[in-house]
């Protein structure tokens, strides 16, 4: 089989999304750690293949890809082993739609206007943004209790198995938990905490932890 490597940071949110297909689907593949956070930015030769300088990225043989959503999904069409989208459309359109809320209303303010500020910024010893959190609160209950609304009851975010969605979901939920703040929006929706319970526990979310235990996880 052709080499198969993550361009990535096992510290990114991005990174360990890409990494959970890759697991879920039993590939066997490298993370090779591209620092974009670097002072003088990301390397140039990194730029050549990704000129927007963001992870992850996946070579496979000689096919080069970045952007997230489109390396799940090809990473689910090309290797063997158990489906990661559903078959049905309606549902598979669920399953986009979640992606996409997730994208476009949690990373953000989750993750960097919530999370960064409170946990990354305080334990750096700058001074938190306390606005900005709170601008992001909104926006992040919004994307909350639509995430929990789709879900319904079924176990997992678009029906009764894991999809993209509940891989693209897990790691941005995870940060966000990590802040006061988001553990207490996270308890008025049981359904969802129920779901993060059932999340933690698979092999692949064991396999890609931020950190080396999952108790004080730290990443972007
Ligand atoms: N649209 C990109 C977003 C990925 C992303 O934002 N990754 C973060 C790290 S988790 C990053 O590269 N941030 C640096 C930047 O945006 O310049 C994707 O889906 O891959």
């Amino acid at each position: 089989m052709a080499m198969i490597k993550l361009l990535g940071l096992r510290i990114s949110v991005y990174t360990r999304i890409a990494s959970l297909a890759l697991e879920e689907k039993g590939v066997d593949y490298e993370l090779e750690e591209v620092d974009i956070f670097a002072d003088n930015g990301p390397p140039e030769e990194y730029l050549a293949h990704n000129p927007f300088g963001t992870i992850p990225s996946l070579i496979h043989g000689d096919f080069y890809l970045y952007e997230t959503g489109a390396i799940t999904r090809y990473i689910d069409e090309t290797f063997p082993g158990v489906a990661l989208q559903p078959a049905r459309s309606a549902q598979r359109a669920r399953m986009n739609q979640i992606i996409s809320i997730l994208d476009c209303y949690t990373y953000k303010p989750m993750v960097w206007d919530i999370y960064v500020q409170r946990i990354v910024v305080a334990e750096g010893g700058g001074k938190t943004d306390e606005a900005l959190i709170a601008s992001a609160l909104p926006t992040s209950q919004n994307a909350l209790q639509q995430l929990d609304e789709l879900r319904e009851d079924n176990e997992f975010l678009t029906g009764e198995v894991v999809t993209l969605a509940d891989l693209h979901a897990y790691p941005i939920l995870r940060l966000f938990v990590e802040t006061p703040e988001g553990q207490a929006m996270l308890d008025s929706f049981p359904r969802l905490q129920q779901w993060m319970t059932t999340m933690q526990d698979r092999a692949s979310v064991r396999a890609t932890s931020f950190a080396s235990t999952d108790e004080t996880e730290n990443g972007f």
